[in-house]
């Protein structure tokens, strides 16, 4: 059986050399922020389905390929028959300034829709990871989020939230009044420094209280280069990040949540779990793509033995 189910869209992304507008050439990946973090886990040896909708054109047929070939299960996704697979273009502008321009406005992956959910797989799964992306891009995906949430809460399957505010896609005041109201059903709260004020008022220390008192039993905060924290009843622990060379940081945060995951999955005790985490960023961090850089089972052991810290 599975272990976890993510639910989200999946996007065919193009990557440029250079400025878009003076015809820099692209190279395509696939990205989105709950299969990235499917592939994170895939790789790690844990078995995990993605659930989400795709068109029926090429671009479609490449999520669901690179899916497969990464061992995540697509047995629940849906192929969309009148609305296109969405896509990114991840422009690198200058050496040091990326930006992205969505397509995916009325995307296949947008209307995703509660009927869509495996909810047997849900069910039976140790964990459900949904994020703040996929509840921006529709009244149908918001709601197919609240369904799948509710589904895993009520079957006793614990539930992470990644907040990933996107301000391309809605406002932080929209992004609040849906993310809060899934609050208690949420298990784990992963969340930027930045993005901690979306799900809960007041500075720091006091937003993760309010978070635990709400019944959410971990919160993690991503602090980039500065490390992380990872908050439960029993206290907090901080870890510096792994010093590694950034060549490209998107999907760093879902690396992190694979890392997370993982440990959670695997029963390791919360710092380990952290320790995990932080380093999934680092390979993340360090290497081009959302999730192509992300290491196995045994280069993590291997890697984490020969350079600790
Ligand atoms: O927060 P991260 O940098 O880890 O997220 C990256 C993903 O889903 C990326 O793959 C992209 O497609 C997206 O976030 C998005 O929709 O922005
Ligand atoms: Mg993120």
């Amino acid at each position: 059986t599975v272990e976890v189910v993510t639910l989200g869209e999946s996007l065919a992304s193009f990557r440029s050399t250079g400025p878009l507008g003076f015809g820099a050439a692209l190279t395509p990946h696939l990205a989105g922020a709950e299969s990235n973090v499917a592939i994170g886990l895939a790789r790690l040896g844990h078995a995990v389905a993605w659930a989400g909708r795709v068109g029926a054109d090429p671009f479609g047929q490449a999520v669901l390929r690179t899916l497969r070939a990464e061992g995540v299960d697509v047995s629940a996704a849906v192929v969309d028959e009148s609305a296109p697979t969405g896509l990114m273009f991840l422009e690198q502008r200058t050496a040091d300034l990326s930006r992205v321009h969505y397509v995916r406005a009325g995307s296949a992956g947008s209307r995703v829709s509660a009927d869509d959910l495996p909810v047997e797989a849900i069910r039976a799964a140790s964990l459900l990871h949904v994020t703040g992306i996929t509840p921006a891009l529709s009244t149908v995906a918001a709601d197919a989020v609240t369904a799948a949430v509710a589904v895993a809460h009520e079957a006793g399957v614990r539930v992470s939230l990644d907040v990933n505010h996107r301000a391309r896609l809605w406002g932080r005041d929209d992004a609040a009044r849906m993310l809060r109201g899934l609050l208690p059903h949420v298990w784990m709260v992963v969340a930027g420094e930045d993005e901690l004020a979306i799900v809960a008022d007041g500075p720091e220390d006091e937003a993760v209280d309010a978070l635990l008192a709400a019944g959410v039993r971990q919160v993690a905060i991503k602090r980039g280069a500065d490390g992380a924290s990872l908050h439960t009843h029993d206290g907090r622990r901080d870890r510096a990040a792994v010093a590694v060379s950034a060549v490209d940081t998107v999907g760093a945060g879902d690396a992190f949540c694979a890392g997370l995951l993982s440990g959670v999955l695997d029963d390791l005790a919360p710092d380990e779990a952290l320790d995990r985490a932080v380093h999934l960023g680092a390979w993340a961090a360090s290497t081009t793509g959302d999730w192509a850089g992300l290491p196995t089972r045994s280069e993590l052991d291997d890697l984490l033995a020969v350079r600790p810290g």
